[in-house]
């Protein structure tokens, strides 16, 4: 069928109506369900040929999917975009408005999800059979809203309207069971394990396609939505007590309810346990069933099946698998370990100890009790090895144990139970290495690899900024499209004047048009001719937003001494959401929101400076800023970040990095050289001897007027609000040692840093030229470079031909 007819077929079918009678959200609708239709179709013929093929296929794990729109990705990347503009605008309506009718899938909190999400669309560009595996979040991560200053979090209702993206498979249903307690009685078949007097919740799968681009491939995210067996209670029906008929059914149902909303913090919340394992268990089943279609046996299985852990959140595969290999197909324990343990590979995502999640044994004794059985096995045996090989060092064994202290280690677990473990950058993979799994990497180093993060880079650029692709087009030929490294072409063209003053009118364009959807949202007017200096990414105490307001207070005071001078005018843009339980974050959200307040006041000073909290960041907020970017904050401390990925996104757009040495920025500056990018504060090991030698932040108060000012000015009241608070946090400490992050360290070289820049920026050729390289830089941080990394080296994977 033809585009237009599928469509005016899908109005009348689900919405009996016709072009002229159906309103913007209908036509979005039908629109999308031809689209997925299409998808669909494609799904289809990549499955058998991966069929005939007989090859290997990954399967990734990840509570997360932070996947934002689909329509504008999916028409994109099938090539069909201009086919669908032209048959809508026939029909009076435009492509680009009906992609805001489009709700963000916010199935994630921050990079993690995102990273999954890019991770899927390379997948399918490269053509590798790929299936991820998640949970179908009814509410995904929280709406913000900022009253007063304070974020306020709000339900986010994404399914009416992200539905449409979605294919429930009522066929593929599985059975997780929760709780009860496990019968082992021998038959003539031998031992027979079962769980037995417990609660059964179904799992539902819901696939939703990712199209790859110019390519074959389609990645499938499936979804897992829990429902109650017994959905009805017979006998309270019968006494017409209806409401107790179908209370189960909202127990069972409220596994897959809402996302947890607090990234790089471990949750030890009874029901996050329960969506892990759910997660987990149904997709375990799903894998094993899919293998046991085509081959009598699993004996194969690690040759023909790659399964991910992405993080420590779906660790519980590791036991769920000997529990099926065991129990459901015979397999003896070592048998079982070995085919498992080859299938197996896990990234870590993190080294903030508050973030490495530990269970309770009791809580998972009672809940999972087969699955606590078999941790406990391999936990003996993991433990006699060690104390046999490291002959009996005792503090070894403790810190390699995976239960320990009343508490079931998932990262321990996570790599005994792998064949590889990465980090997500060289200096995060590095830091693993020499400290947080020191004793795993001296156990088996071979283990231990790194792969640097990626971003899709179809998404983040030729999708977000058509301007610089059209321009990337004309300058270098559209090879980069598939080959993101081709970027680097760009390069002969850093002394190209006309190419320069292109990049810096695309930039003032892409600015302009940020300002006015900016205004038109929320009545904010921002002056497109200043510097957008930007940090977005959530709100967290190492990521430093604090130590960027204090900068701001800094040249706020600077302004007030001296209305008059002279600086380029600024405007510093945040986003971020802080996870709702995090006071501290939240106070600092209320310091940017109260001294943008405070600034716009003054009538001269708000022409200098301007400081904007934009509310709900999220995956489509990102798309529309991170072309108008002129600086990049990543300012976290160093050894904190894992990697980052927003600083890519940036790059990318040409906007100029201003960072410490931590994550990926680390290799952002290779890659771009020391011109190029705006490198401040103490390095990793530099972090580490501070502490050691005993940090005093109220030295460097003392030592830097400005900072003393800034800081001070926090008691003074901001917008007629106190924060206190955030001055003994800084100096005194609140709860805990003053300036955890070191934040006072490092402000003396960021203010240095920030100086240099907005004085280069002055010169616009040369700051284009800085632009141009960041741009050019940027391939290596495609998620295709980072997908044939896991590929080759971790899954053993090759592409359908
Ligand atoms: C991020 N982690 C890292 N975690 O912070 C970032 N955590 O440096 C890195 O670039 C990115 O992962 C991708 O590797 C997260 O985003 C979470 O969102 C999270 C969520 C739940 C629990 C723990």
């Amino acid at each position: 069928m033809k585009v237009e007819e599928a469509i005016v077929d899908k109005l009348s079918r689900h919405f009996g109506a016709s072009f002229d009678e159906a309103t913007k959200d209908q036509v979005y609708k039908a629109t999308a369900i031809t689209v997925k239709d299409i998808l669909l179709a494609k799904k289809r013929e990549f499955k058998q040929a991966n069929n005939k093929s007989g090859g290997k296929r990954v399967y990734y794990l990840c509570m997360e999917f932070l996947v934002g729109r689909s329509l504008k990705n999916n028409l994109y990347n099938l090539g069909l975009t201009d086919v669908y503009k032209k048959i809508l605008a026939k029909h009076g309506y435009d492509l680009e408005e009906l992609y805001e009718m489009e709700p963000d899938a916010g199935l994630g909190n921050g990079g993690l999800g995102r990273l999954a999400a890019c991770f899927m669309d390379s997948l399918a560009s490269l053509n590798y059979p790929a299936t991820g595996f998640s949970i179908l979040y009814e509410y995904g991560l929280f709406r913000q809203k900022i009253v007063e200053g304070w974020q306020i979090e709000l339900p986010d209702v994404w399914l009416p309207g992200g539905e449409v993206w979605l294919s429930p498979r009522t066929d593929k249903t599985f059975v997780v069971k929760f709780g009860g307690r496990i019968n082992e009685t021998w038959t003539d078949e031998g031992l027979v394990t079962e769980q037995v007097d417990c609660e059964e919740v179904e799992a539902v799968p819901y696939d939703m396609m990712i199209s790859g681009a110019d390519s074959k491939g389609v990645s499938v995210l499936r979804v897992w939505r829990s429902r109650d067996i017994d959905t009805f209670d017979m006998n309270s029906f019968s006494r017409g007590d209806y409401a107790r008929a179908t209370l189960g059914n909202n127990k069972a149902e409220l596994i897959s309810k809402v996302l947890y909303p607090r990234d790089s913090h471990y949750e030890g919340k009874e029901l996050r346990l329960k969506q892990q394992y759910f997660l987990v268990s149904a997709s375990a089943q799903n894998i094993i069933a899919d293998h046991m279609k085509y081959y009598p046996t699993l004996d194969n299985f690690a040759d023909k099946v790659a399964i991910h852990i992405n993080d420590t959140h779906p660790a519980m595969i590791v036991p769920e698998l000997m529990r099926i290999f065991m129990d459901e197909h015979h397999y003896s324990w070592d048998d079982a370990f070995a085919i498992i343990t080859k299938t197996l590979a896990y990234t870590n995502h993190t080294v903030l100890a508050e973030a490495l999640e530990k269970w309770p044994e009791d809580m998972m004794m009672r809940l999972l009790p087969r699955i606590y059985q078999i941790i406990h096995e391999l936990n003996e045996r993991h433990c006699k090895r060690i104390f046999d090989k490291f002959s009996g060092d005792w503090n070894k064994c403790a810190h390699m144990a995976l239960i320990s202290g009343g508490l079931v280690h998932m990262a321990n677990l996570s790599i005994i139970g792998s064949h590889s473990v990465n980090g997500v950058s060289e200096l995060h993979s590095e830091i693993l290495k020499k400290s947080v799994f020191k004793d795993f990497y001296d156990d088996t180093p071979e283990k231990f690899t790194n792969v640097t993060n990626g971003i899709a880079h179809r998404r983040w650029l030729c999708q977000s900024n058509p301007r610089l692709a059209a321009l990337l087009d004309k300058t270098i030929g559209g090879s980069y499209k598939k080959n993101g490294p081709e970027l680097i072409k760009l390069l002969a063209f850093s002394n190209d004047n006309a190419i320069l003053d292109k990049l810096t009118e695309i930039k003032a364009a892409n600015k302009k048009d940020f300002a006015e959807l900016l205004y038109h949202d929320s009545g904010i007017k921002l002056n497109p001719d200043s510097v957008f200096d930007v940090q977005v990414k959530r709100l967290h105490e190492y990521k430093r937003q604090l130590l960027n307001a204090l900068q701001i207070i800094a040249l706020y005071l600077d302004l007030k001494d001296n209305p008059n001078l002279d600086i380029v005018p600024q405007t510093y843009l945040f986003a971020a959401k802080a996870a709702p339980g995090y006071d501290r974050a939240k106070s600092i959200i209320r310091l940017i929101v109260d001294l943008g307040e405070e600034i716009a006041k003054d009538p001269v000073i708000s022409k200098k400076l301007q400081v904007v909290f934009l509310e709900n960041y999220r995956v489509t907020m990102a798309e529309q800023i991170m072309p108008a970017s002129d600086i990049s904050e990543q300012i976290s401390l160093a050894g904190k970040e894992a990697s980052g990925t927003g600083n890519m996104k940036l790059m990318i757009n040409g906007a100029i990095t201003l960072g410490t040495l931590d994550g990926a920025n680390v290799e952002i500056s290779e890659a771009v050289g020391k011109d190029n990018i705006y490198i401040f504060g103490m390095t990793d090991k530099e972090v580490e001897d501070r502490w050691r030698d005993g940090y005093n932040p109220y030295k460097y108060y003392e030592e830097n007027h400005r900072l003393k000012r800034a800081v001070d000015y926090l008691k003074q009241g901001i917008n007629g609000n106190d924060f206190s608070d955030i001055h003994r946090y800084l100096l005194v400490g609140d709860h805990g040692i003053a300036d955890p992050y070191m934040c006072l360290a490092d402000f003396g070289d960021y203010c240095r840093a920030r100086y240099e820049m907005l004085n280069d920026y002055k010169n616009q050729r040369e700051w284009a030229k800085k632009s141009l390289v960041n741009i050019a830089s940027a391939g290596r941080f495609a998620a295709d470079t980072a997908i044939k990394k896991y590929a080759d080296e971790i899954w053993g994977i090759k592409p359908i031909k």
